[in-house]
């Protein structure tokens, strides 16, 4: 069962003019799950109580403690960090890499192994291999292969404790059968024995690691349906499956690169970012901190040429 619980906020978007330049946004990119991480599923829920704060910094990448976007510039392949300036702007930009075009998935991770600083997971379009990549406050570490046949993944999420044992884990869907699979994170950039927790994944897109959006301690979701482009939370726990689905609002067609940036604008609550595709305007969801969000300002415009944390194909 679903239920209404806001609107409105596309539509203030749709109404807004703003100047398209060249950009592309990378918020999450997809990955698939293959072969070698084909394991018995287990139950790994072992936490109590709250595990999920607004971390602020769980998305810096140059060590400032306020988050930060990373995107990939189209074509050529750089990565660029996009510093926040903690209250919902940003203060500069720079490449921190090339060669990224090789990946048809970069996901801001948060910190998955564990040493205070952000990571990143990548997937290679050739191979669908999984890297990690340990983030270092200013650059990332050689990457790690941590899995192969990722490529039957259309969606691979990360940066949030979804089983309660307070390491941050990876959320996937596999393309072909929708299944959503929790991946355990063992805190040191790998993961273990994956979970079946959803299924009719396949039928979202823009799944999005957006933390805990409600604010009850346990990390949440949010989605846009394929077929109605509405877009959809789901309440965490997720070390079994989320809770039945709540409406946003529709419209969502005319967005895409949503990606995770914890709290954005330093309101306390988490928010996401999303890109108006045809004008390549960046705009933020600011979380209102009961499962829902308000405002939704421009950020940027110049997007389109960019890919944000990736987590369906460019259209
Ligand atoms: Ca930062
Ligand atoms: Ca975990
Ligand atoms: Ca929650
Ligand atoms: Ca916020």
């Amino acid at each position: 069962m679903e239920h209404s619980s806001h609107g409105g906020c596309l539509v203030r978007i749709l109404r807004r003019v703003a100047a398209a330049s060249a950009g592309v946004v990378c918020a999450a990119i997809a990955v698939t799950p293959g072969t070698s991480s084909a394991q018995s599923p287990t139950d790994e829920a072992t936490g109590t109580g709250p595990v999920e704060l607004v971390a602020a910094g769980n998305y810096d990448y140059n060590g400032d403690d306020l988050d930060d976007v990373l995107a990939r510039r189209n074509p050529g392949g750089t990565l660029e960090l996009w510093s926040g300036d903690g209250s919902g702007g940003f203060i500069d930009h720079v490449t921190i890499g090339s060669g990224w075009g090789v990946m048809n998935l970069i996901e801001t991770a948060g910190d998955l192994n564990g040493d205070g600083k952000a990571d990143l997971i990548a997937r290679e379009a050739s191979t669908g291999a999984l890297y990690f990549y340990a983030g270092t406050g200013s650059g990332f570490r050689p990457a790690v292969r941590i899995g192969r046949g990722w490529e039957v993944m259309s969606a691979i999420v990360s940066g949030h404790d979804y089983n309660g044992d307070g390491k941050t884990d990876f959320l996937a869907v596999d393309a072909t059968t929708g299944y959503l699979w929790l991946y355990p994170g063992t805190g040191t950039g790998t993961h273990g024995v994956r979970v079946k927790i959803g299924s009719s994944f396949n039928e979202v897109r823009e799944l999005t690691a957006v933390g805990d959006l409600n604010e009850d301690g346990l990390a949440d979701i949010v989605a846009v349906g394929k077929n109605d482009e509405c877009m959809y939370f789901y309440a965490g726990p997720g070390n079994q499956g989320f809770e039945p689905r709540v409406l946003f609002d529709c419209g969502w067609s005319v967005m895409d690169s949503a990606a995770s940036v914890g709290d954005f604008d330093g309101d306390g609550h988490a928010d996401w970012i999303g890109r108006e595709t045809a004008t390549g305007v960046l705009y933020l969801f600011k979380g209102n901190g009961t499962g829902s969000y308000g405002a939704s300002p421009a950020l940027d415009s110049g997007w389109n040429t960019m890919t944000i944390a990736l987590t369906t194909p460019p259209r």
